[in-house]
């Protein structure tokens, strides 16, 4: 594949995001795992930036995230990584997937499987079926679990009434809501939602096999390099932490490859650039105006526990 690129004219690559957004997470992996600078622009998708006219002219589903590359538009994690594979990937760039034939087809396999688990869909599932997480950290604690649910339960009427309003996003919007229909399911119905985690199950039970059978302790998920397989991997252990669900796939010793995978992966300086800090946290939670107070309440409680703890140890 040839090497083009507009950036090579100077215009440098923008990547509309959202930080808490599991798809923008991937891609920023990506970038960052290729060595690739990039300015960002955060579409608020928590106060429906994502429908204003301006974002749906650059990507008309309403969805972060999307990439600006001169006057090329690419929209879609996986279509984004596929053109910074394509594009970038040199020297100074490293691949993320292999040009080995059997190491590549390893790659895409895993990838395939590892991507095809709707996160999105798990997320918001945990919000209705507490009863299957246990410690859910930031930004997923109760309040921000309530404000998401209750923007879901609006989300279908909140896209027919758009499809209405903006005649030439009318189909894209429509067929939005539809889909919308089916995911709604899945995350309200509790069976459904089971089954959604048993696919979640067999899909890690596959990767610990591939990890337990790595005999080299410096291999990734398929050889010593980081790949695109890597990046889904990693997005999604980040984000089955984060909403609670850790201890029951990988954290209680039931798979214990991963969880070493994960201690391991999280010290890499991509996915410290990646994922939010506590201080991020903070701020954006600050930002909801729901939330503002629960934060301020939260942030007191803290400072009020340190200075205890402090005068008492003086
Ligand atoms: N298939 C898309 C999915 C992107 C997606 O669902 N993005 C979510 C955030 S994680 C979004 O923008 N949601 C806002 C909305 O649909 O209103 C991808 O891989 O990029």
């Amino acid at each position: 594949m040839s090497q083009k690129s507009n950036n090579e004219n100077g215009n440098g690559l923008l990547l509309y995001l959202h930080n808490y957004s599991f798809y923008a997470q991937k891609v920023i992996l990506a970038l960052h795992e290729k060595r690739l600078p990039f300015r960002s622009q955060t579409i608020d998708i928590t106060k429906g930036e994502q429908y204003q006219p301006s974002f749906l002219e650059v990507n008309p589903r309403g969805e972060v995230p999307a990439l600006r590359d001169g006057m090329k538009v690419i929209p879609d994690s996986s279509r984004i990584i596929d053109y910074l594979e394509d594009n970038f990937s040199n020297g100074e760039h490293p691949r993320l997937i292999p040009l080995d034939q059997a190491l590549k087809q390893k790659v895409n396999h895993l990838r395939e499987i590892i991507d095809r688990i709707p996160a999105n869909t798990v997320t918001m599932g945990t919000f209705y079926h507490t009863e299957f997480i246990s410690k859910p950290k930031l930004p997923f604690i109760a309040p921000v679990r309530a404000f998401m649910r209750a923007g879901f339960e609006k989300t279908h009427e909140r896209l027919t009434k758009l499809a209405e309003t903006m005649p030439q996003y009318r189909d894209t919007l429509l067929n939005k809501a539809e889909e919308h229909l089916k995911t709604y399911k899945t995350v309200t119905d509790k069976e459904a939602f089971t089954r959604l985690l048993d696919t979640v199950d067999s899909t890690l039970e596959e990767v610990e096999t591939q990890l337990k059978n790595n005999q080299d302790p410096e291999s990734w998920l398929v050889s010593r390099d980081f790949t695109v397989a890597d990046i889904g991997l990693t997005t999604l252990l980040y984000r089955l932490d984060v909403v609670g669900l850790s201890r029951r796939f990988f954290l209680s010793g039931s798979r214990p490859c991963i969880k070493s995978y994960f201690e391991r992966v999280s010290t890499r300086p991509s996915y410290q650039a990646t994922f939010p800090t506590l201080f991020y946290h903070f701020k954006a939670l600050l930002g909801f105006k729901v939330l503002g107070a629960t934060t301020a309440a939260l942030v007191a409680i803290a400072g009020g526990a340190i200075y205890y703890w402090k005068s008492r140890s003086r």
